[in-house]
Protein backbone atom coordinates (compact mmCIF):
# COMPACT_ATOMS: atom_id res chain seq x y z
CA UNK A 1 0.00 0.00 0.00
CA UNK A 2 1.35 3.77 -0.56
CA UNK A 3 0.86 5.96 2.01
CA UNK A 4 2.58 9.33 -0.10
CA UNK A 5 0.46 8.52 -3.49
CA UNK A 6 0.27 12.02 -4.18
CA UNK A 7 4.27 12.65 -3.94
CA UNK A 8 6.62 11.47 -6.68
CA UNK A 9 10.68 11.25 -5.78
CA UNK A 10 12.08 14.54 -4.49
CA UNK A 11 14.97 16.11 -6.82
CA UNK A 12 17.37 18.27 -7.08
CA UNK A 13 16.08 21.25 -9.42
CA UNK A 14 18.27 24.43 -8.59
CA UNK A 15 17.29 27.77 -6.65
CA UNK A 16 15.26 29.13 -9.62
CA UNK A 17 12.33 26.02 -9.46
CA UNK A 18 9.23 27.08 -8.38
CA UNK A 19 7.74 23.61 -7.54
CA UNK A 20 7.73 23.23 -3.74
CA UNK A 21 8.63 19.37 -4.14
CA UNK A 22 12.34 20.28 -5.52
CA UNK A 23 15.47 20.74 -3.75
CA UNK A 24 16.86 24.62 -4.28
CA UNK A 25 20.16 23.79 -2.59
CA UNK A 26 20.43 20.34 -1.09
CA UNK A 27 22.16 18.59 -4.84
CA UNK A 28 23.30 15.11 -3.46
CA UNK A 29 25.97 14.34 -5.97
CA UNK A 30 27.54 17.99 -6.03
CA UNK A 31 30.32 18.06 -3.92
CA UNK A 32 31.97 20.07 -0.96
CA UNK A 33 35.35 19.88 -0.40
CA UNK A 34 36.15 16.60 -1.92
CA UNK A 35 32.76 15.04 -0.16
CA UNK A 36 29.37 14.56 -2.11
CA UNK A 37 26.43 16.62 -0.31
CA UNK A 38 25.51 13.25 0.65
CA UNK A 39 27.94 11.65 1.72
CA UNK A 40 28.87 15.29 4.04
CA UNK A 41 25.53 16.00 5.28
CA UNK A 42 24.28 12.27 6.39
CA UNK A 43 20.96 13.23 6.61
CA UNK A 44 18.15 11.35 9.10
CA UNK A 45 14.58 10.79 9.06
CA UNK A 46 13.24 10.79 13.09
CA UNK A 47 10.63 8.19 13.16
CA UNK A 48 9.61 9.42 16.23
CA UNK A 49 8.40 12.85 14.97
CA UNK A 50 7.78 11.96 11.74
CA UNK A 51 5.54 9.00 11.59
CA UNK A 52 4.49 8.67 15.26
CA UNK A 53 4.21 12.05 16.41
CA UNK A 54 0.63 13.17 16.25
CA UNK A 55 0.42 17.08 17.19
CA UNK A 56 -0.87 16.96 20.71
CA UNK A 57 0.08 19.33 23.57
CA UNK A 58 -0.64 20.03 27.18
CA UNK A 59 -3.26 22.56 25.58
CA UNK A 60 -5.04 19.97 22.74
CA UNK A 61 -5.40 17.18 21.07
CA UNK A 62 -3.92 15.42 17.87
CA UNK A 63 -4.01 16.76 14.78
CA UNK A 64 -1.85 15.25 12.22
CA UNK A 65 -4.18 13.76 9.92
CA UNK A 66 -1.76 10.46 8.94
CA UNK A 67 -3.01 7.39 6.66
CA UNK A 68 -1.26 4.63 8.42
CA UNK A 69 -3.78 6.02 11.39
CA UNK A 70 -6.76 3.75 10.49
CA UNK A 71 -4.65 0.92 12.08
CA UNK A 72 -4.12 0.27 15.49
CA UNK A 73 -1.42 -2.14 17.71
CA UNK A 74 0.88 -4.21 15.63
CA UNK A 75 -0.54 -3.41 12.40
CA UNK A 76 -0.55 0.12 12.88
CA UNK A 77 3.10 -0.14 13.83
CA UNK A 78 3.77 -2.18 10.50
CA UNK A 79 1.91 0.42 8.86
CA UNK A 80 4.26 2.73 10.08
CA UNK A 81 7.78 0.43 8.70
CA UNK A 82 5.74 0.52 5.12
CA UNK A 83 4.97 4.65 5.33
CA UNK A 84 8.72 5.14 6.54
CA UNK A 85 10.32 3.61 3.76
CA UNK A 86 8.55 5.13 1.18
CA UNK A 87 8.97 8.47 2.59
CA UNK A 88 12.74 7.33 2.52
CA UNK A 89 12.29 6.85 -0.81
CA UNK A 90 10.66 9.75 -1.91
CA UNK A 91 12.90 12.21 -0.14
CA UNK A 92 16.07 10.49 -0.94
CA UNK A 93 17.33 9.77 2.59
CA UNK A 94 20.39 8.18 3.86
CA UNK A 95 19.43 7.45 7.27
CA UNK A 96 16.61 7.31 10.27
CA UNK A 97 16.55 6.81 13.14
CA UNK A 98 14.10 5.02 16.01
CA UNK A 99 13.38 4.60 19.74
CA UNK A 100 12.41 1.17 20.53
CA UNK A 101 8.91 2.23 21.58
CA UNK A 102 8.70 3.91 17.89
CA UNK A 103 8.97 0.68 15.70
CA UNK A 104 6.43 -1.59 18.37
CA UNK A 105 4.26 -1.04 20.77
CA UNK A 106 5.02 -2.23 24.98
CA UNK A 107 3.33 -5.70 25.52
CA UNK A 108 1.94 -6.48 28.86
CA UNK A 109 5.41 -7.30 30.24
CA UNK A 110 9.11 -7.24 29.36
CA UNK A 111 8.60 -10.44 26.70
CA UNK A 112 5.83 -9.17 25.30
CA UNK A 113 8.04 -5.69 24.13
CA UNK A 114 10.85 -8.14 22.79
CA UNK A 115 8.21 -10.38 21.02
CA UNK A 116 6.63 -6.93 19.17
CA UNK A 117 9.95 -5.44 18.83
CA UNK A 118 11.28 -9.11 16.98
CA UNK A 119 8.43 -8.99 14.41
CA UNK A 120 8.97 -5.56 13.32
CA UNK A 121 13.15 -5.92 13.79
CA UNK A 122 12.11 -8.44 11.04
CA UNK A 123 10.12 -6.48 8.89
CA UNK A 124 12.37 -3.29 8.78
CA UNK A 125 15.41 -5.52 8.07
CA UNK A 126 13.73 -6.63 5.29
CA UNK A 127 13.08 -3.33 3.75
CA UNK A 128 16.49 -2.48 4.58
CA UNK A 129 17.56 -5.33 1.88
CA UNK A 130 16.14 -3.47 -1.36
CA UNK A 131 16.22 0.46 0.49
CA UNK A 132 19.57 2.58 0.34
CA UNK A 133 18.43 3.89 3.59
CA UNK A 134 20.52 2.75 6.87
CA UNK A 135 20.37 3.07 10.30
CA UNK A 136 22.42 6.47 11.60
CA UNK A 137 21.41 5.09 14.95
CA UNK A 138 18.48 3.27 17.51
CA UNK A 139 18.06 4.05 21.66
CA UNK A 140 15.66 3.31 24.19
CA UNK A 141 12.61 4.92 25.30
CA UNK A 142 13.36 5.15 28.98
CA UNK A 143 11.33 8.38 29.91
CA UNK A 144 7.45 7.82 28.16
CA UNK A 145 5.84 4.86 30.52
CA UNK A 146 4.51 5.76 34.06
CA UNK A 147 7.56 3.42 35.38
CA UNK A 148 10.56 5.38 34.77
CA UNK A 149 8.61 8.61 36.67
CA UNK A 150 12.02 8.22 38.97
CA UNK A 151 14.70 8.44 36.18
CA UNK A 152 16.20 4.97 34.67
CA UNK A 153 19.97 4.41 34.99
CA UNK A 154 19.30 7.54 37.96
CA UNK A 155 16.53 5.96 39.46
CA UNK A 156 16.62 5.14 42.97
CA UNK A 157 14.57 1.67 42.50
CA UNK A 158 17.12 -1.21 41.66
CA UNK A 159 14.14 -2.66 40.20
CA UNK A 160 13.58 0.28 37.32
CA UNK A 161 17.50 -0.16 37.14
CA UNK A 162 17.19 -3.75 36.02
CA UNK A 163 14.81 -3.11 33.67
CA UNK A 164 16.69 -0.42 31.80
CA UNK A 165 19.58 -2.25 31.45
CA UNK A 166 17.36 -5.15 29.64
CA UNK A 167 15.41 -2.47 27.47
CA UNK A 168 19.00 -1.36 26.18
CA UNK A 169 20.46 -5.02 25.98
CA UNK A 170 17.51 -5.30 23.87
CA UNK A 171 18.47 -2.16 22.40
CA UNK A 172 22.21 -2.81 21.35
CA UNK A 173 20.86 -6.32 19.84
CA UNK A 174 18.94 -4.60 17.19
CA UNK A 175 21.37 -2.42 16.57
CA UNK A 176 23.38 -4.83 15.73
CA UNK A 177 21.15 -6.30 13.62
CA UNK A 178 20.03 -3.43 11.69
CA UNK A 179 23.50 -2.39 11.42
CA UNK A 180 23.19 1.08 13.27
CA UNK A 181 26.37 3.24 12.64
CA UNK A 182 26.09 4.79 16.42
CA UNK A 183 23.85 3.72 19.49
CA UNK A 184 22.10 7.05 21.22
CA UNK A 185 21.67 7.79 25.05
CA UNK A 186 19.69 10.66 25.94
CA UNK A 187 18.63 10.85 29.56
CA UNK A 188 15.42 11.37 29.60
CA UNK A 189 14.73 11.52 33.34
CA UNK A 190 18.34 11.09 34.02
CA UNK A 191 18.36 13.91 36.49
CA UNK A 192 16.02 15.56 39.38
CA UNK A 193 13.02 17.53 40.33
CA UNK A 194 14.69 18.08 44.17
CA UNK A 195 17.86 17.74 46.34
CA UNK A 196 15.72 17.28 49.04
CA UNK A 197 14.90 13.20 48.43
CA UNK A 198 17.97 12.92 45.71
CA UNK A 199 20.96 11.29 46.42
CA UNK A 200 23.21 12.69 43.75
CA UNK A 201 26.35 10.91 43.96
CA UNK A 202 24.77 7.67 44.35
CA UNK A 203 22.70 7.80 41.00
CA UNK A 204 25.60 9.24 38.73
CA UNK A 205 27.72 6.52 40.08
CA UNK A 206 25.45 4.20 39.14
CA UNK A 207 24.51 5.84 35.69
CA UNK A 208 28.41 5.70 35.14
CA UNK A 209 28.23 1.57 35.86
CA UNK A 210 24.92 1.46 33.66
CA UNK A 211 27.30 2.49 30.61
CA UNK A 212 30.14 0.84 31.27
CA UNK A 213 28.00 -2.40 31.35
CA UNK A 214 26.49 -1.25 27.84
CA UNK A 215 30.02 -0.88 26.70
CA UNK A 216 31.32 -4.38 27.86
CA UNK A 217 27.61 -5.83 26.53
CA UNK A 218 28.33 -3.98 22.90
CA UNK A 219 31.74 -5.92 23.06
CA UNK A 220 30.61 -9.09 23.90
CA UNK A 221 28.47 -9.03 21.12
CA UNK A 222 30.78 -7.81 18.56
CA UNK A 223 28.64 -4.24 18.14
CA UNK A 224 30.47 -1.29 17.26
CA UNK A 225 28.54 1.02 17.28
CA UNK A 226 29.64 5.09 18.07
CA UNK A 227 27.88 5.75 21.15
CA UNK A 228 26.40 8.74 21.76
CA UNK A 229 25.26 10.66 24.52
CA UNK A 230 22.64 13.41 23.94
CA UNK A 231 23.06 16.41 26.56
CA UNK A 232 19.83 18.52 27.25
CA UNK A 233 19.64 20.89 30.60
CA UNK A 234 16.29 20.56 31.38
CA UNK A 235 13.01 19.12 30.65
CA UNK A 236 11.80 16.15 31.59
CA UNK A 237 13.31 16.87 34.69
CA UNK A 238 14.22 20.76 36.14
CA UNK A 239 17.76 19.43 36.28
CA UNK A 240 19.27 16.42 33.75
CA UNK A 241 22.69 15.42 34.40
CA UNK A 242 23.83 15.85 30.85
CA UNK A 243 23.36 19.42 30.73
CA UNK A 244 25.57 20.73 27.91
CA UNK A 245 28.49 19.09 26.02
CA UNK A 246 30.65 20.59 29.03
CA UNK A 247 29.10 18.91 31.74
CA UNK A 248 28.71 15.55 29.88
CA UNK A 249 32.66 15.45 29.24
CA UNK A 250 33.62 15.83 32.75
CA UNK A 251 31.25 12.86 33.68
CA UNK A 252 33.09 10.86 30.84
CA UNK A 253 36.40 11.82 32.11
CA UNK A 254 36.03 11.34 36.15
CA UNK A 255 33.96 7.57 34.84
CA UNK A 256 36.57 6.50 32.23
CA UNK A 257 33.98 6.12 29.24
CA UNK A 258 36.10 9.16 27.27
CA UNK A 259 37.47 6.28 24.68
CA UNK A 260 33.38 4.92 24.33
CA UNK A 261 31.68 7.95 23.88
CA UNK A 262 30.90 11.03 21.60
CA UNK A 263 28.30 13.63 21.88
CA UNK A 264 24.99 14.20 19.76
CA UNK A 265 24.45 17.62 19.71
CA UNK A 266 21.42 18.87 19.27
CA UNK A 267 20.35 22.07 18.11
CA UNK A 268 17.49 22.77 20.41
CA UNK A 269 19.12 21.74 23.76
CA UNK A 270 22.11 24.33 22.97
CA UNK A 271 19.55 27.06 23.10
CA UNK A 272 18.05 25.51 26.58
CA UNK A 273 21.75 25.08 27.87
CA UNK A 274 22.02 29.46 27.41
CA UNK A 275 24.25 28.52 24.68
CA UNK A 276 24.57 28.62 20.85
CA UNK A 277 24.31 25.66 18.51
CA UNK A 278 28.13 26.07 17.26
CA UNK A 279 29.17 26.46 20.81
CA UNK A 280 28.37 23.35 21.29
CA UNK A 281 29.75 22.08 18.68
CA UNK A 282 32.70 23.82 18.83
CA UNK A 283 33.29 22.32 22.53
CA UNK A 284 32.30 18.79 21.22
CA UNK A 285 35.24 19.47 18.44
CA UNK A 286 38.24 20.79 19.74
CA UNK A 287 37.44 17.82 22.80
CA UNK A 288 37.61 15.08 19.51
CA UNK A 289 34.02 14.59 20.64
CA UNK A 290 31.53 15.78 18.19
CA UNK A 291 29.67 12.26 17.31
CA UNK A 292 26.51 13.23 15.27
CA UNK A 293 24.23 16.34 15.32
CA UNK A 294 20.07 16.37 16.14
CA UNK A 295 19.60 19.28 13.02
CA UNK A 296 16.79 21.19 14.53
CA UNK A 297 15.75 24.29 15.70
CA UNK A 298 13.98 26.09 18.81
CA UNK A 299 12.52 29.46 19.45
CA UNK A 300 14.31 31.33 21.98
CA UNK A 301 11.32 33.14 23.23
CA UNK A 302 9.81 29.81 24.12
CA UNK A 303 11.55 28.09 26.90
CA UNK A 304 11.34 24.29 25.66
CA UNK A 305 12.17 21.72 23.36
CA UNK A 306 9.49 23.18 20.08
CA UNK A 307 12.12 20.70 18.10
CA UNK A 308 11.35 22.84 15.15
CA UNK A 309 12.63 22.30 11.59
CA UNK A 310 15.72 24.28 11.10
CA UNK A 311 15.48 26.93 8.72
CA UNK A 312 17.85 29.13 9.63
CA UNK A 313 20.41 29.77 7.31
CA UNK A 314 22.82 31.87 9.67
CA UNK A 315 22.94 28.97 12.21
CA UNK A 316 23.17 26.41 9.80
CA UNK A 317 26.18 28.15 8.48
CA UNK A 318 27.86 28.38 11.51
CA UNK A 319 27.25 24.57 12.42
CA UNK A 320 28.43 23.63 8.97
CA UNK A 321 31.37 25.57 9.62
CA UNK A 322 31.97 23.54 13.04
CA UNK A 323 31.52 20.30 10.82
CA UNK A 324 33.10 21.01 8.01
CA UNK A 325 35.71 21.98 10.98
CA UNK A 326 36.12 18.78 12.19
CA UNK A 327 36.27 16.67 9.09
CA UNK A 328 32.81 16.06 8.59
CA UNK A 329 30.86 14.08 11.46
CA UNK A 330 32.44 10.33 10.92
CA UNK A 331 30.06 7.30 11.30
CA UNK A 332 27.43 10.27 12.42
CA UNK A 333 24.66 12.53 10.84
CA UNK A 334 22.26 15.40 10.45
CA UNK A 335 19.10 13.59 12.08
CA UNK A 336 16.26 16.07 11.67
CA UNK A 337 14.99 15.67 15.42
CA UNK A 338 11.93 18.03 14.54
CA UNK A 339 8.65 17.89 13.86
CA UNK A 340 6.03 19.65 11.88
CA UNK A 341 4.33 22.58 14.16
CA UNK A 342 0.52 21.41 15.49
CA UNK A 343 -0.92 23.60 12.62
CA UNK A 344 1.09 21.82 9.77
CA UNK A 345 -1.02 18.63 9.32
CA UNK A 346 -0.98 17.14 6.46
CA UNK A 347 1.36 14.88 5.12
CA UNK A 348 2.63 17.18 2.53
CA UNK A 349 4.01 19.01 5.22
CA UNK A 350 6.00 16.37 6.19
CA UNK A 351 7.97 16.87 2.78
CA UNK A 352 7.87 20.61 3.03
CA UNK A 353 9.53 20.12 6.78
CA UNK A 354 12.22 18.25 5.50
CA UNK A 355 13.11 19.77 2.08
CA UNK A 356 13.28 23.04 3.64
CA UNK A 357 15.67 21.20 6.34
CA UNK A 358 18.05 19.71 3.64
CA UNK A 359 18.39 23.29 1.61
CA UNK A 360 19.00 25.30 5.03
CA UNK A 361 21.95 22.71 5.74
CA UNK A 362 22.91 22.48 2.07
CA UNK A 363 23.01 26.36 1.80
CA UNK A 364 24.81 26.52 5.09
CA UNK A 365 27.16 23.90 4.02
CA UNK A 366 28.62 25.74 0.40
CA UNK A 367 28.90 29.37 2.49
CA UNK A 368 30.70 27.43 5.45
CA UNK A 369 33.06 25.42 2.90
CA UNK A 370 33.30 29.39 1.19
CA UNK A 371 34.22 30.92 4.57
CA UNK A 372 36.66 28.32 5.08
CA UNK A 373 38.56 28.44 1.83
CA UNK A 374 38.51 31.62 1.74
CA UNK A 375 40.05 31.94 5.24
CA UNK A 376 37.62 34.56 6.11
CA UNK A 377 37.52 33.45 10.07
CA UNK A 378 41.07 32.00 10.35
CA UNK A 379 42.58 34.80 8.72
CA UNK A 380 41.64 37.05 11.68
CA UNK A 381 41.84 34.30 14.53
CA UNK A 382 45.38 33.81 13.20
CA UNK A 383 46.18 37.59 13.49
CA UNK A 384 44.30 38.06 16.77
CA UNK A 385 46.28 35.25 18.66
CA UNK A 386 50.05 36.41 16.59
CA UNK A 387 51.32 37.40 19.41
CA UNK A 388 51.69 33.79 21.10
CA UNK A 389 53.74 32.98 17.96
CA UNK A 390 56.39 35.00 19.17
CA UNK A 391 58.37 36.82 21.92
CA UNK A 392 57.06 36.57 25.13
CA UNK A 393 53.96 34.89 23.58
CA UNK A 394 55.92 32.10 22.30
CA UNK A 395 57.74 31.36 25.70
CA UNK A 396 53.90 31.24 27.24
CA UNK A 397 52.72 28.65 25.03
CA UNK A 398 56.10 26.69 24.99
CA UNK A 399 55.48 26.05 28.58
CA UNK A 400 58.61 28.30 29.65
CA UNK A 401 57.65 30.80 31.11
CA UNK A 402 56.62 31.54 35.13
CA UNK A 403 54.98 33.92 37.27
CA UNK A 404 58.23 35.64 38.54
CA UNK A 405 59.30 36.05 34.35
CA UNK A 406 55.64 37.11 33.84
CA UNK A 407 55.47 39.88 36.51
CA UNK A 408 59.09 41.17 35.50
CA UNK A 409 58.00 41.70 31.97
CA UNK A 410 54.50 43.28 32.72
CA UNK A 411 56.64 45.59 34.69
CA UNK A 412 58.40 46.83 31.79
CA UNK A 413 55.53 47.01 29.70
CA UNK A 414 53.92 50.49 30.88
CA UNK A 415 50.31 50.59 29.43
CA UNK A 416 49.00 47.42 27.54
CA UNK A 417 47.39 47.89 23.77
CA UNK A 418 44.77 46.18 22.23
CA UNK A 419 43.28 45.49 18.64
CA UNK A 420 40.01 45.82 17.72
CA UNK A 421 38.17 42.69 17.75
CA UNK A 422 35.75 43.87 15.04
CA UNK A 423 32.86 41.46 15.16
CA UNK A 424 30.37 43.76 13.53
CA UNK A 425 32.47 43.60 10.27
CA UNK A 426 32.85 39.41 10.33
CA UNK A 427 28.98 39.61 10.93
CA UNK A 428 28.29 41.88 7.86
CA UNK A 429 31.12 39.69 5.78
CA UNK A 430 28.78 36.45 6.78
CA UNK A 431 25.78 37.95 5.53
CA UNK A 432 27.34 39.24 2.35
CA UNK A 433 28.53 35.49 1.85
CA UNK A 434 25.17 34.21 2.23
CA UNK A 435 23.74 36.82 0.17
CA UNK A 436 26.09 35.46 -2.73
CA UNK A 437 24.32 32.11 -1.85
CA UNK A 438 20.70 33.77 -2.40
CA UNK A 439 21.57 34.97 -5.28
CA UNK A 440 22.47 31.77 -6.57
CA UNK A 441 26.00 32.09 -6.77
CA UNK A 442 26.64 28.88 -4.90
CA UNK A 443 24.16 27.28 -6.98
CA UNK A 444 25.90 25.00 -9.05
C1 LIG B 1 14.56 14.91 23.41
C2 LIG B 1 15.63 14.29 22.67
C3 LIG B 1 15.29 12.93 22.08
C4 LIG B 1 16.54 12.21 21.70
C5 LIG B 1 16.38 10.74 21.53
O1 LIG B 1 14.57 16.09 23.69
O2 LIG B 1 16.05 15.17 21.67
O3 LIG B 1 14.42 13.05 21.02
O4 LIG B 1 17.09 12.73 20.54
O5 LIG B 1 15.93 10.11 22.66
NI1 LIG C 1 17.36 14.71 20.14
NI1 LIG D 1 15.36 17.25 22.00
Amino acid sequence: MSYFKNMNKVTFEGPKSSNPFAFKYYNPEETINGKTMEELLRFSVAYWHTFVGDGSDPFGAGTMIREWDQYTGMDLAKARVEAAFELFEKLDVPFFCFHDVDIAPEGQNLRETYANLDDIVAMIKDYMKTSKTKLLWNTANMFTHPRWLHGAATSPNADVYAYAAAKVKKGLEIGKELGAENYVFWGGREGYETLLNTDMKQELDNLARFFHMAKDYAKEIGFDAQFLIEPKPKEPTKHQYDFDVATGLAFLQKYDLTDTFKFNVEANHATLAGHTFEHELRVARINGMLGSVDANQGDTLLGWDTDEFPTDLYATTLAMYEILKNGGLGTGGLNFDAKVKRGSFDQEDLFHAHIAGMDAFAIGAKVAQRLIEDGVLDSVVEDRYSSYTKGIGLEIVEGQTDFHQLEQYALELGEVGNKSGRQEKLKGIINQYLLEAYTGVYAS
